[in-house]
C-alpha cells in the first residue's frame, strides 16, 4: 500500500530513466537518524515510502499524512514496494551501536549489503530496499554500503555523494558546534536565519602545545584528509562482490597511498622539530601517545573514546561483536609476514608456493596485509593490520565489561586522527619495505631515457620574488554542516575550520631532447634535506621521505623544451571545492554527463591545501626531484577517454574502470634499494633527473578565504522555506570549463565539475571570494596583524578589506614583515660536476 499514490506517481515510477537518483540519495544520506518520510535537502525533498516500510512506531496511515502535511513536501519521490529479501542478519547489528569495517563481522555484514544492493535489478529496485533498511539497520552500516553500491552501480555512476563530514559531522568537528547550532537554530529561525553565527572551529581543541604531538594535530585532524581516507577505503573496500572489490593493482595501491601518508606525515614532524615515526614494534610495550577526540558519536549520543598515554594493547575477546583476537596472533601473522618476504614466496590456501615477484609480489602483500577477500592465504597470514586497528581501537574496553565501543582509530573517517594510527601504518609500511628492500636494484638502463637531458628545475611562486620558495600559511574556511543536523528548525549551520594552505607555484623545467619527438612522463616528488639532526639525510633513508607532487604528460620537440607546470594541476591533489563538495548548490545539468561521470572517483585524491608541508618560519630545506621517463614504456592510455574528468586525481587514488595509469611500480624509481655506488641523492640521478634544493616557508598568519566573516549577505541566503525556485538558487556555472570558486550568495564553494578544454579543473580568483594572488600584498610593504594557532585573539585577514584591527604585532620572522626577509634562506641550486645552474643529473 502507498499512501496519497496519484497516477502521475505512478506514471513516474515506470519511467526508470526518470528515477531522480541525485535527490533521493541526497536524502537518503541526510540526518541519518532523522525517519525517510521526513522531507529532506534545502528543497524540500519527500520520498513517497510504502507505509509497511516506515519503522513500526510511525505506521499507522493517519500519522503519515500528518507528518507530509506538517512538514511541507516539495519533491516527490515515489519509492517502489518490492519483495524484500531476508535482511534478518543485518538487523542483528544494534541501531545505536558502531560499525567498522575493520572488525570482521561488521566486515561480513557490510559486504552482504552491498551485495544485497549490487543485486538489485532496476534502480528502482535498489532504492527500494534502501528505503526499508535505511531507518531499520545500523546507519553507518547503511551509509557505507549505500555509498559502495552508488558508487559501483552501472545505473548510479552518474549519481554523486555528499562527503561523509555533511552526513556525520560528529566525526569531523569538535562536539560543543552541535550544542551551540542547536541553540542558534531554535531560537533563530524564519527571517532570523540569516542571524545564525558561523561557528568557529577552535584549531587546538584537541590539545594544547604542552603535548609535543599536537604539533602536528593540523594534519591528523584535518578534515580534508581525512575525507580523502574515508573516501580511499570507499573506493577500495577489503570484501563485497568482485566487481566491486577487484580493481586493478588494489593491494600494491594500499600500499602506496599508506606509504606516503606516512612520507608525508614525517615530513610534518621534521617541520615541527618532532622525529619521525616510531614504528609499532614491541606489542607488549605501552604505547606512549594519547589522543581525545573531543567527539561526540550522534547516532549514539556517547563521546568517542579516548586513550590516555602508557595504555598497553591486551587480547580482546569481546562476545557482543564476536571478536577474539590475541597479541599473539599478531606476532605470529607478523613473524609469517616476514619468513614469508625472507623466501621471497608465499603459501596459497591450497599449498602452492607462490613466488613474490618484482611485478606483483607487492600487490599480493598489500592485499595479504589489509587483508582484503583476495588475500592469498587468510588463515596463515591472517588479519595483521585490521586488527591492529581493532586491538588500539579497543584498548580502553577490550572485553567489553564497560559496554563499551571503539576509538576513532577503529574508523576510516576518523582513524587518522590519532597518532597511534600512523605508529601502526609505519608498521606496515616497514614490512613492506622488506620486500622492496630485496627487489633487484633499479639499474641506470631502468632509470635513464635515452637522449633525454634534464638541464635546470625552477619554482616560481606567485606573490614573491623568492625562487624555489614554497608558501604556506593558515587559512579559514566555511563548510555547512547543516544535512548532519537531525534537529528542527533547518536552516543553513556554517562552521569555520582553519587548515593549512600554500600559494600557488609553478614549476618550470628545461630539457633537451636530443631524439625525435616523444611523449615523456614527468615525475615530481619532494623530500626533506635534513634529518632530525640537521645532517644531509642520506638516501636509504631519504627515499622513503621522497612525497610525490605530481605526475604528468608532456609532449617533447626536438631541441630545448621548456615545460611550465601549474601546482593547482596536481594529479595528487584535488581542489579544496572538490573535497568538501556541495551537491546541492553545485551540481552539473543533468545533461552534463561528461562532467558527472566518475566525480565519486573525484572525491578521491590528497586535499591540494595539504600538498605542501607547512615548513617553518625561518624556511625549511627541502629537495625537489624531477624525472622525465619515457611514456611510451610507462604509461597506460585510458580506454575510456570521454570521462576523463578524475584523471587528475589518480596518483592515490587510481582511476575509475581504468588499469593504473602509471606502468611501474608505484613509488617508482625510490620504492627500491639505490644501485650499490649510488650512496647519495646526486649520484643517484641518470641525465633524465634533476634535483634543486628548495625551502618551505612558513608564514604564522590566518588568511580568510571567505569574506564577510564566512556568511552569506543577509539578502542572499537560500532560506530552505522558499520554494523550489530556479532564481532563489544560488548561481551554477554553465560555462564549459570548471568554476570552483566560492559561491557569492553564500560563500561556499561552487562546485560544477565540469571538464573544461583540457580537462583540468580551472580555478579562478575571484575578487570578491579568494584571494587574487597576483594583487596580494604580500610583496609590498604592507603588514596584516598576525594570527596563529591557539593564540589568544587569533586575527584574520581579509582580502578585500585589508587587515582587521586588533592583530598582534607583526613577527620579526613573518615573510609579511617589510624587514627584508624575503632574501633571507634563498635557496640555492646544487652544483654537479659538468653541469652549470647546478640542475639535472649526471
Ligand atoms: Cu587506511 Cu589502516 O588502512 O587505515
Amino acid at each position: 500500500m502507498i499512501l496519497k499514490l496519484t497516477p502521475l506517481i505512478l506514471l513516474i515510477a515506470a519511467a526508470e530513466c526518470q528515477f531522480q537518483s541525485q535527490d533521493a540519495t541526497l536524502a537518503m544520506l541526510e540526518r541519518v537518524n532523522e525517519p525517510l518520510f521526513i522531507p529532506k535537502c534545502e528543497t524540500g525533498v519527500m520520498l513517497e515510502v510504502p507505509t509497511d516500510y516506515l519503522p513500526s512506531g510511525y505506521q499507522a496511515a493517519a500519522i503519515q499524512n500528518q507528518l507530509n502535511n506538517r512538514f511541507g513536501k516539495r519533491i516527490q519521490i515515489p519509492i517502489k514496494r518490492i519483495q524484500i529479501p531476508d535482511v534478518s542478519d543485518l538487523l542483528a547489528l544494534p541501531r545505536l551501536g558502531t560499525f567498522s569495517t575493520f572488525v570482521p563481522r561488521h566486515r561480513k555484514l557490510s559486504a552482504r549489503l552491498i551485495t544485497l544492493f549490487m543485486e538489485m535489478r532496476t534502480v528502482e529496485d535498489f532504492f527500494a530496499l534502501a528505503a526499508y533498511l535505511r531507518d531499520r539497520i545500523n546507519p553507518s552500516l547503511f551509509v557505507y554500503a549505500f555509498s559502495v553500491a552508488i558508487m559501483n552501480r552501472q545505473d548510479t555512476r552518474n549519481v554523486r555523494l555528499p562527503p561523509v563530514s555533511e552526513t556525520f559531522p560528529g566525526r569531523y568537528v569538535d562536539g560543543s558546534v552541535f550544542v551551540r547550532a542547536r541553540e542558534e537554530s531554535y531560537i533563530l529561525t524564519d527571517s532570523l536565519v540569516d542571524m545564525r553565527a558561523t561557528i568557529e572551529i577552535p584549531q587546538d581543541y584537541t590539545a594544547t602545545q604542552r603535548e609535543p604531538e599536537h604539533r602536528v594535530a593540523y594534519f591528523r585532524e584535518d578534515l580534508g584528509i581525512n575525507l580523502h581516507h574515508w573516501h580511499w577505503h570507499l573506493i577500495y573496500p577489503f570484501e563485497g562482490p568482485r566487481e566491486v572489490v577487484q580493481k586493478n593493482r588494489r593491494g600494491e595501491l594500499f600500499y602506496y597511498a599508506h606509504q606516503q601518508i606516512i612520507g608525508r606525515y614525517d615530513f610534518e614532524r621534521l617541520c615541527n622539530k618532532l622525529p619521525r615515526t616510531v614504528r609499532l614494534q614491541n606489542f607488549a610495550e605501552p604505547i606512549p601517545e594519547a589522543y581525545f577526540p573531543k567527539l561526540t558519536s550522534q547516532i549514539a549520543s556517547r563521546n568517542w573514546q579516548s586513550r590516555p598515554g602508557g595504555l598497553r594493547m591486551r587480547d580482546i575477546n569481546r562476545e557482543a561483536d564476536q571478536l577474539k583476537v590475541d597479541i599473539a596472533d599478531l606476532e605470529r601473522w607478523r613473524a609469517r609476514f616476514l619468513e614469508a618476504i625472507e623466501r621471497g614466496r608465499v603459501e596459497s590456501t591450497n599449498g602452492t608456493s607462490i613466488p613474490l615477484t618484482e611485478q606483483n609480489g607487492i600487490d599480493i602483500l598489500g592485499d595479504m596485509m589489509e587483508p582484503s577477500q583476495y588475500s592469498i592465504n587468510p588463515q596463515l597470514y591472517g588479519q595483521l593490520h585490521n586488527m591492529l586497528h581493532v586491538v588500539i581501537s579497543l584498548i580502553h574496553d577490550p572485553d567489553h565489561r564497560f559496554l563499551e565501543t571503539f576509538s576513532v582509530i577503529g574508523e576510516s573517517s576518523t582513524a587518522m586522527r590519532d597518532p597511534a594510527f600512523y605508529r601502526i601504518h609505519s608498521l606496515v609500511n616497514d614490512i613492506f619495505n622488506n620486500h622492496k628492500q630485496r627487489l633487484p636494484r633499479y639499474t641506470v638502463q631502468q632509470l635513464e631515457f635515452q637522449g633525454i637531458q634534464l638541464r635546470g628545475i625552477e619554482i616560481s611562486t606567485r606573490g614573491t620574488t623568492q625562487r624555489n620558495t614554497f608558501m604556506t600559511f593558515w587559512e579559514k574556511s566555511t563548510v555547512d554542516l547543516s544535512r548532519g543536523m537531525d534537529f528542527f528548525p533547518r536552516g543553513p549551520v556554517f562552521a569555520r575550520f582553519t587548515h593549512l594552505q600554500h600559494l600557488p607555484f609553478t614549476l618550470n623545467v628545461d630539457v633537451n631532447n636530443s631524439g625525435p619527438r616523444r611523449q615523456a612522463l614527468v615525475r615530481v616528488f619532494l623530500a626533506p634535506k635534513l634529518d632530525e639532526r640537521g645532517r644531509d639525510m642520506p638516501l636509504v633513508e631519504q627515499r622513503n621521505m621522497f612525497i610525490e607532487l605530481d605526475k604528468f604528460l608532456f609532449d617533447l620537440q626536438p631541441g630545448a623544451n621548456k615545460i611550465v607546470r601549474n601546482s593547482v594541476q596536481s594529479t595528487v591533489s584535488i581542489p579544496f571545492e572538490q573535497t568538501f563538495r556541495d551537491l546541492e548548490t553545485g551540481r552539473p545539468p543533468a545533461n552534463n554527463t561528461g562532467g558527472s561521470d566518475n566525480f565519486n572517483f573525484c572525491g578521491c585524491g590528497w586535499p591540494h591545501h595539504m600538498l605542501i608541508p607547512k615548513g617553518t618560519v625561518e624556511g625549511f630545506p627541502s629537495i625537489l626531484f624531477v624525472m622525465i621517463s619515457n611514456a611510451e614504456t610507462d604509461w597506460t592510455p585510458r580506454r575510456n577517454t570521454a570521462n576523463n574528468v578524475c584523471s587528475e586525481a589518480a596518483a592515490y587514488c587510481g582511476i575509475r574502470g581504468e588499469n593504473y595509469p602509471d606502468r611501474r611500480a608505484m613509488g617508482y624509481p625510490f620504492d627500491r634499494l639505490p644501485r650499490q655506488n649510488a650512496v647519495t641523492l646526486q649520484t643517484f640521478l641518470t641525465p633524465n633527473m634533476g634535483i634543486q634544493e628548495v625551502v618551505i616557508r612558513f608564514n604564522d598568519t590566518v588568511v580568510d578565504k571567505t569574506p564577510n566573516n564566512g556568511r552569506a549577505p543577509r539578502s542572499q541566503i537560500w532560506n530552505p522555506s522558499n520554494t523550489r525556485n530556479p532564481s532563489q538558487r544560488p548561481a551554477i556555472n554553465t560555462q564549459s570549463n570548471q568554476n570552483l570558486s566560492p559561491n557569492p550568495a553564500n560563500g561556499r564553494p561552487n562546485t560544477n565539475p565540469r571538464p573544461n578544454t583540457n580537462n583540468r579543473p580551472n580555478i579562478p580568483n575571484n575578487p570578491n571570494n579568494r584571494p587574487n594572488i597576483q594583487n596580494q600584498p604580500w610583496n609590498s610593504n604592507q603588514r596584516p596583524p598576525q594570527g596563529g594557532r591557539g593564540g589568544p585573539n587569533p586575527q584574520t585577514f581579509d582580502w578585500q578589506n585589508g587587515p582587521r584591527p586588533g592583530g598582534r604585532p607583526s613577527s620579526p620572522n613573518n615573510f609579511f614583515s617589510s624587514q627584508g626577509n624575503f632574501d633571507r634562506g634563498q635557496s640555492q641550486p646544487i652544483a654537479f660536476p659538468g653541469r652549470t645552474g647546478g640542475y639535472g643529473g649526471k
